[in-house]
């Protein structure tokens, strides 16, 4: 870093990116205009930022999100003045879901140049808001390493927060900037004492509840869990979707509250009593007619012993001691298995058995597998020690950017994206990154060819017996997607397959490499 003598020399953007680095910032996922050309200008001559450029903004906001959950520390984006912020937009909807701390950068025009209204001037700030749990403009120059140290600060809030910094150009270029050093993060919030006890007597046989989120989901966290379960009996769940949840032979197994509203209402009906850590409470993912949104049996006690931003590894340990379970040898231990060999057609089943046969010790899989997942979970679950990323927020397009941030922050594991073909097309410039930077991301990519889910959705909404043209709307076969050539155009190798041998054979050969690749698997 520049000293205090030539910090007169500084320009905002410079003092800016020192800042950055110096609170442990250095990857940004960019995708930069003319506004924020300083930045990138200082970023080429100051040492330290890792730059991965993105061609829509949604996979640089999604890979930030992805990189997050596998560091606990932001990476920064950068983005283009309100409209590349507006592309952003909904992959920041799922990091602020998943609780994922993210920096962004938004450029904007210089300050005189505002009140032209040229015509990529709009509301950043009010663009940010929504997504946004911090929202500044630099003032000045001088404050710009400031106001950096603070978007910093914000984003690492537990569980993780979404700070957008918004930098009028001439802040950037005028010179007078100062960085700032390293400066405090907050920690987390302690858990909430009062309920302790009460917690602990509320937990007793197989109709009460621990239901776990977040930071409640280590390995480690995992294993109290485990031990309280045993002592007491009562059952164990997480969320639907989890940011990070360890998982796998040798830990303790962890079922998720399922997505069908029918079969989430009969798997919480038991439960009387329930106890949240990092958790909330069960409600329905949308409203249908004549169904209720809250999930669990009326008159159940819920008890929040800590929510999303308190100390879950504090909490857990306070109630294994409190239900006096510290030497209980923990309940869900898995023991390692593999289903057996599959043959054929592949189908929802079969897939499954495929995908536990080939997850890779240490793994990293990013799953926005939709109605091809249903059976993943239970099939994976004595598969090798791996991790295991769900989309959050419900904003489809969020895996195969989150794959890219998992393999830059953790460049020694491999990583499996799962996703179905309708939500890979949302943010399908992810390829190009993978190839770019060439990660160790094997993708595949389950072309069934429809909005398969929503097609239950119409029944379930109560739509009998729907049209062709409603039918039309949900099919993406007319023309048919060809992911094989779509990802040799963008520089990753690809393969199509329908048979269990070939999907066995090409994973065994993507999993091997360190190279992108996608496996296209017709079903
Ligand atoms: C940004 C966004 N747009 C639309 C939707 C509505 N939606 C939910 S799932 C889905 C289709 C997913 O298709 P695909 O990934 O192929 O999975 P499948 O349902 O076929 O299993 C759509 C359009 C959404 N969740 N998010």
């Amino acid at each position: 870093m520049k000293d205090n003598g030539e910090n007169e020399q500084m320009n905002g953007a410079e003092s800016l990116v020192h800042t950055l680095l110096a609170n442990g910032v250095d990857v940004c996922f960019t995708n930069p205009g003319t506004s924020e050309m300083h930045f990138v200008a200082a970023l080429d001559h100051i040492a330290g930022m890792r730059s991965v450029l993105a061609l829509q903004e949604g996979v640089a906001t999604g890979a930030a999100d992805g990189y997050y959950r596998m560091t606990g520390k932001p990476a920064s984006t950068l983005l283009h003045l309100g409209p590349g912020l507006a592309n952003g937009l909904s992959n920041l909807h799922n990091a602020k879901k998943a609780g994922s701390g993210v920096v962004n950068i938004i450029g904007e025009h210089a300050s005189t140049h505002i009140e032209l209204d040229a015509p990529l001037t709009s509301d950043i700030e009010g663009i940010a808001r929504p997504v946004s749990h911090w929202v500044h403009t630099s003032k000045s120059v001088e404050t710009v390493g400031a106001d950096a140290a603070r978007a910093v600060q914000a984003a690492m809030v537990a569980p993780g927060q979404i700070a957008s910094l918004i930098l009028p150009s001439d802040t950037a270029w005028n010179t007078g900037g100062s960085a700032q050093g390293a400066i405090d993060l907050p920690s987390a919030t302690p858990f909430d004492e009062s309920q302790l006890e009460q917690a602990a007597r509320a937990l007793s046989g197989p109709d009460t509840l621990l239901l776990l989120g977040g930071a409640a989901l280590t390995e480690s966290n995992l294993e109290t869990a485990g031990r309280i379960a045993a002592k007491t009996g009562c059952k164990l769940l997480s969320e639907w979707s989890n940011a990070r949840l360890e998982r796998g032979a040798g830990r303790v197994f962890i079922g998720r509250v399922p997505y069908p509203i029918d079969i989430a209402l009969k798997v919480l009906e038991p439960f009387k009593r329930i106890v949240l850590i990092g958790a909330r409470a069960p409600i329905g993912f949308f409203a249908y007619p004549n169904k209720p949104a809250i999930l669990t049996r009326d008159g159940a006690e819920i008890l929040t012993l800590a929510d999303a931003g308190a100390d879950l590894t504090a909490a857990l340990e306070a109630l294994c001691g409190a239900t006096d379970a510290t030497t209980t040898a923990p309940a869900h231990v898995v023991a390692a298995a593999s289903p057996e060999r599959p043959t054929g057609r592949i189908n929802l089943e079969n897939l499954a058995d495929l995908i536990a046969r080939a997850i890779p010790e240490n793994a990293i899989v990013v799953d926005e597998s939709v109605t091809s997942g249903r059976a993943f979970s239970p099939a994976t679950k004595a598969a090798p020690k791996h991790t295991w990323l769900n989309n959050c927020g419900g904003s489809i397009g969020y895996g195969m950017p989150a794959a890219i941030g998992a393999a830059i922050a953790c460049p020694d594991r491999k990583v499996m994206c799962l996703t179905g073909d309708g939500s890979a097309m949302y943010t399908v410039q992810s390829l190009w990154t993978m190839a770019r930077e060439n990660l160790d991301i094997t993708v595949l990519v389950f072309a069934n060819r429809s909005y398969q889910i929503l097609r239950g959705e119409l029944t379930n909404v109560g739509v009998q017996n729907p049209g062709p043209r409603a039918i039309d709307m949900l099919s993406l076969d007319r023309p048919v997607l060809d992911w094989v050539q779509m990802s040799h155009s963008m520089g990753v190798t690809a393969v199509r397959v329908s048979e269990c041998e070939d999907l066995e054979a090409a994973l065994a050969d993507g999993l091997e490499g360190s190279r992108p690749n996608l496996i296209e698997i017709v079903l």
